[in-house]
């Protein structure tokens, strides 16, 4: 059985569309896992109270047959891979990619180093309107709304 995961793309450093194009190419070359859609890949200022560099900020469509906690150490190694280096970097801070794992099928996963649905992803344009783009009404678990109401929400506030 597959599981359907979208995973948030994030870069603020370096040449960020190349890193993007190619963290995409090795997300598509994990075993058991298919690129169904990308979303537009869009230009977003900071969040946060840091100061830095717009993002380049997109959501991958998945079909995998990995379990989480493999999808998300393969996220990690694609992280590094293209020049992540948490031990030097700050909370929120800019960084070559970001890999976050938004939603995994129905399932809800809250353990050290691993929470789906991603618990911070409502209050995140960045997240939002690449998600409701290309899946507008999906049933998010543990969540009323779907991203389509997540965003109009959103948007109400600020
Ligand atoms: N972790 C737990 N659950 C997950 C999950 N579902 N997906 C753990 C991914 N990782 C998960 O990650 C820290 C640890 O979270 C990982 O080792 C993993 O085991 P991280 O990416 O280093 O954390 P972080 O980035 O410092 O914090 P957080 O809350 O994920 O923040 P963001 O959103 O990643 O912050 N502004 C714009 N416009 N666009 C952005 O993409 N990104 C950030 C970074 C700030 N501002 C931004 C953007
Ligand atoms: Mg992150």
């Amino acid at each position: 059985m597959h599981i359907d995961a979208y995973i948030a793309l994030g870069s603020n450093l370096g040449d960020r569309q190349s890193t993007i194009d190619s963290a995409i190419a090795s997300i598509e070359r994990l075993a058991t896992t298919k690129v169904i859609r990308v979303s537009s890949i869009i230009e977003t200022p900071p969040f946060g109270d840091i100061e830095q560099g717009p993002y380049l900020n997109g959501i991958v469509h998945v079909q995998t047959r990995l379990d989480a906690r493999t999808l998300l150490d393969e996220m990690l190694r694609i992280e590094s891979e293209h020049g992540r280096d948490r031990a030097n970097e700050q909370r929120w801070g800019p960084r070559t990619l970001d890999l976050d794992l938004i939603v995994f099928g129905d399932q809800v996963i809250d353990e050290p180093g691993l929470q789906v649905p991603h618990p911070r992803m409502h209050e995140r344009s960045f997240v939002l309107v690449p998600l409701a783009e290309i899946a507008p009404d999906i049933k998010i678990p543990n969540q009323n709304e779907t991203p389509r109401q997540m965003l109009e929400a959103l948007d109400g506030v600020s």
